[in-house]
C-alpha cells in the first residue's frame, strides 16, 4: 500500500497525534505556549515525521481534512491548559486558500471553548506568494476575532520584508538556520539582530527557533529577542506530558 492511500484513512483511524513544543518567554523564563506538531502513528511504519507526510498531504489535498483535525485537536488540548497558555498551529497555504478555512478555525474554537486570543496560526511566507487577495482577506477576518498570526521560518523564502507591510503579523519566528550559524558567522548573527530590531520597531514580537545550546541562548538574549523555542528547553512532547510541564505555571 502507498503512503498516500494510508494517509487518506489516517484521520478516520485515529492514527494522528499531536506533540507539543514549548514557546518560552525569555524575560520571565517561563512557558508562554506550545506549538502543535503532528505525528502519524502508522501501524507498520511506526511514528512517521510530518516532514515525510505533510508534503504528500499537500500534493493530494488531504491537508485540508488533516489540517482541520489538527486545529480541532489542538484547540481541545489547549482548552485544558491554564488560561495564559496559548497554542500555535501550522497552516499550509492550501488550507488557507480553501474557502471554508475561516469556518473551520472558528468552529474549532467554538467546539473547544478555547478563547480566540489563545490561538496562534503559523503561516510561511509562501502563503502570501500567490492568491494573495483571498488568503489575506481570510487572515484579516480571522485576526479580527482575536487570534494571532505568526510568520514561520522567517528569512528562508523570498521578499520576506515586503510581506511585513502587506499583513499585520503578530509574531515573526526567525528560522533556526540563523541561530545555528550565529556563533560562527557574524553575518548570520547580524541578520538575526536586524530582524529582531525590525520586528521591535514594527511592534511585532520575535521568536528565535531552534535553540539547542546555552551559547545560542545567550546570543539570542543579548540580541534582545524575548521568545525562543528549541531542543535546549524541550523537544516536542506527547500531549500527556504537557500537564506536568505546566505544573507551577499559574
Ligand atoms: O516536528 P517536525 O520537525 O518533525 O516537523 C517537520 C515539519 O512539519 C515542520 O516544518 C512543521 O512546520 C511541519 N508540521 C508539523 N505539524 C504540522 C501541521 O499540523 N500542519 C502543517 N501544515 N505542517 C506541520
Ligand atoms: O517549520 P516549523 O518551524 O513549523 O517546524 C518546527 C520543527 O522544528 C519541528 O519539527 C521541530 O521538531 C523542529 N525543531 C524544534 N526545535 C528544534 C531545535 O532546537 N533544533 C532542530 N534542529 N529542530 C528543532
Ligand atoms: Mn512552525
Ligand atoms: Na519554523
Amino acid at each position: 500500500r502507498s503512503l498516500e492511500r494510508d494517509l487518506a484513512e489516517a484521520v478516520a483511524l485515529g492514527q494522528l497525534e499531536l506533540h507539543y513544543q514549548p514557546l518560552v518567554d525569555l524575560e520571565r523564563d517561563r512557558i508562554k505556549g506550545f506549538e502543535a506538531l503532528v505525528r502519524w502513528r502508522h501501524p507498520e511504519r511506526g511514528l512517521v515525521s510530518p516532514a515525510a507526510f505533510i508534503p504528500v498531504a499537500e500534493e493530494t489535498g488531504l491537508i485540508v481534512p488533516l489540517g482541520a483535525w489538527v486545529l480541532q485537536q489542538a484547540c481541545r488540548d489547549a482548552a485544558d491548559w491554564p488560561d495564559g497558555i496559548s497554542v500555535a498551529v501550522n497552516v499550509s497555504p492550501l488550507q488557507l486558500r480553501n474557502r471554508d478555512f475561516a469556518g473551520t478555525v472558528l468552529g474549532a474554537l467554538a467546539a473547544s471553548g478555547l478563547a480566540a486570543g489563545r490561538l496562534e496560526l503559523e503561516i510561511t511566507e509562501s502563503v502570501l506568494l500567490d492568491d494573495t487577495a483571498t488568503s489575506l482577506e481570510t487572515l484579516h477576518q480571522l485576526r479580527r476575532t482575536g487570534l494571532r498570526i505568526s510568520m514561520d521560518d522567517f528569512g528562508t523564502g523570498y521578499s520576506s520584508i515586503s510581506y511585513l507591510r502587506r499583513f499585520p503579523f503578530d509574531k515573526i519566528k526567525i528560522d533556526r538556520s540563523f541561530v545555528r550559524d550565529a556563533a560562527t558567522s557574524p553575518d548570520a548573527r547580524a541578520i538575526m539582530r536586524a530582524i529582531i530590531i525590525l520586528g521591535t520597531s514594527l511592534g511585532i514580537a520575535t521568536l528565535v527557533e531552534g535553540i539547542e545550546t546555552e551559547e545560542q541562548l545567550a546570543i539570542v538574549r543579548a540580541e534582545g529577542c524575548r521568545e525562543m523555542q528549541g531542543f535546549l528547553f524541550s523537544p516536542p512532547r506527547p500531549v500527556a506530558e504537557i500537564a506536568a510541564m505546566l505544573a507551577g505555571v499559574p
